[in-house]
């Protein structure tokens, strides 16, 4: 394995990092298991500095204040940075995550950058609204940054969703201060560097490592934090949004899901297989939008899931270095122990095991599983109800729309949907009864970062994407002034 990982992983604030200092923490390569680095966790004091600085540059400026086309200039600087160091960039998040590192290249750093082009864009297209209805006054409505945000990220996909909370914060203005997870820390750190290089002034975005319970605690209840916007799991987002909550902080939720795949037999049949196994098995499983929850109609079921369980046999897992991996090894040992547990859960509960549910011995230490695949008993089984966030696909069949709908519904979760249908009412049925943020069809994910992105239900609270992130990034303000002298009352004048 290239080791070209740092030796030791600090925080890094006001344009500098911060000398090795406190609790060290291990950080592993999934596929060997062996310690690459080596984590200094942040505590409270060091995250008060990087609140600190991060206050003295939205208190001082220039940021905040920046003419936009400087701020543009910036991130489009940013951008280029970000994608003339692809290589370097996708290496260390395959080293910390087990991700497929041609994906890494082609998906997830090319969105870093293109997270920072996209708000670069937004920002020079948005005003304010001008309300004249009464002609006596002018009422002009403005958007200015909110302050510091606090943004925390999981290690499912680091770069690429942390990248897209620091571009929208900093492009409407604000400073920030990032909290990777513990377990990846890697190319975050690396990536805050960059934004330096690139010419973001000091103090905008701080970097901060450590434990959630002991880093990210102290960020999200520290004072000087005016927003907080999280990615992770539904528990964490209780916890984080009741500590903002007491300081009426403003908070995005981004959690879980247990998503509908739904195969109805009016679907082009080719077509839904292949985004069904995208669905659940791309980013080795272990994304929030995946599509664990297999609705297949019962004429067509028979065929497809023996199709799906031929196929699922034969995806090429390995070295996520390796050019023709298609799965790599899970994030961590007790991650893969939890997802190969749910196979024993499933039988347990009256399941079948399709395929799969035992790790990948034959591939050394690394937290390599089988592609997994169990029949349901029913909809309240745990395997169809909990969020396993690994490649196990659970399947359901359903006879009519009405039930693969009801199915589609008897969730905690409400993130995504997919339905594969070429038949125009069952798509429109489909589309406006499920309950979720967001539902695609016929295609697998679609992360479009013009449209609200985010879930009803335990998947989450707020959205994120453009106009989204704008609403959230920026406070409103109304400035009424009168359009000629007032003859205003004169109390204590008679
Ligand atoms: O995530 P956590 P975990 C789901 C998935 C997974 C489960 C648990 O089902 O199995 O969540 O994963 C930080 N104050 N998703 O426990 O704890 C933590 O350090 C402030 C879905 O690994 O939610 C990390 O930076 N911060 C998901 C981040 O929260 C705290 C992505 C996420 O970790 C904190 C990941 C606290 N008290 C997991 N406690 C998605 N929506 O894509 C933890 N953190």
């Amino acid at each position: 394995m290239p080791h070209t990982a740092p030796t030791t992983v600090t925080s890094f604030i006001d344009g500098a990092s911060v000398a090795p200092a406190g609790e060290p923490l291990p950080v592993s390569y999934p596929a060997s298991g062996e310690r690459i680095s080596e984590l200094c966790e942040a505590d409270a004091a060091e995250v008060d500095r990087a609140v600190s600085a991060a206050r003295k540059a939205f208190d001082h400026g220039p940021w905040p204040g920046l003419a936009t086309d400087k701020r543009q200039d910036v991130l489009l600087k940013i951008r280029q940075t970000v994608l003339d160091h692809v290589d370097e960039l996708a290496l260390l998040e395959c080293l910390n995550t087990g991700l497929v590192l041609r994906e890494l290249k082609d998906r997830h750093v090319a969105r870093a950058a293109y997270n920072f082009r996209f708000f670069a864009e937004f920002i020079g297209q948005m005003a304010g609204q001008v309300y004249g209805q009464n002609p006596a006054y002018q009422t002009v409505v403005t958007r200015e940054p909110v302050g510091v945000a606090g943004l925390i990220a999981p290690w499912n996909a680091p770069l690429a969703l942390a990248s897209m909370k620091v571009a929208a914060a900093i492009a409407f203005g604000n400073t920030c201060v990032l909290k990777p997870s513990e377990q990846t820390p890697l190319a975050l750190a690396r990536f805050v560097e960059l934004l330096h290089e690139a010419g973001l002034p000091d103090g905008v975005v701080n970097l901060v490592n450590g434990r959630g319970a002991v880093t990210g605690q102290a960020l999200v209840d520290h004072p000087g934090v005016d927003l907080v916007s999280f990615t992770g799991g539904t528990e964490t987002g209780r916890q984080i949004m009741a500590s903002a909550g007491r300081r009426l902080v403003p908070t995005t939720m981004e959690l879980g899901g247990k998503s509908a795949n739904i195969i109805f037999d009016s679907a082009d049949i080719d077509q839904a297989l292949n985004g069904a196994l995208l669905g659940i098995f791309s980013n080795n499983g272990q994304q929030c939008l995946a599509g664990s929850r297999i609705l297949v109609q019962r004429s067509i079921a028979d065929d497809f899931i023996d199709r799906f369980v031929a196929r699922t046999e034969r995806i090429r897992v390995g070295d996520p270095m390796a050019d023709d991996t298609e799965l790599g090894p899970l994030a961590s040992e007790p991650h893969m122990r939890r997802v190969l547990g749910y196979a024993d859960i499933a039988t347990s509960e009256g399941g079948r095991l399709l395929t799969g549910g035992q790790r990948r011995d034959d591939l050394g230490d690394g937290y390599y599983v089988k592609p997994t695949a169990v029949m349901a008993p029913n909809n309240d089984a745990r395997v169809c109800q909990e969020e396993i966030f690994g490649p196990f696909a659970s399947f359901l069949t359903f006879d009519t729309v009405d039930e693969a709908i009801a199915l589609a519904n008897a969730s905690t979760f409400g993130l995504v949907s997919y339905v594969w249908s070429n038949d125009l009412p069952t798509v429109m049925r489909a589309t406006s009864e499920i309950r979720a943020g967001v539902v695609w069809v016929n295609t697998p994910m679609m992360r479009e970062l013009r449209a609200p992105f985010g879930g009803y239900k335990d998947s989450g609270v707020g959205r994120e994407g453009g106009e989204a992130c704008r609403d959230f990034y920026t406070e409103p303000k109304t400035v009424s002034i009168p359009t000629a002298p007032l003859a205003l009352r004169r109390l204590g004048d008679n």
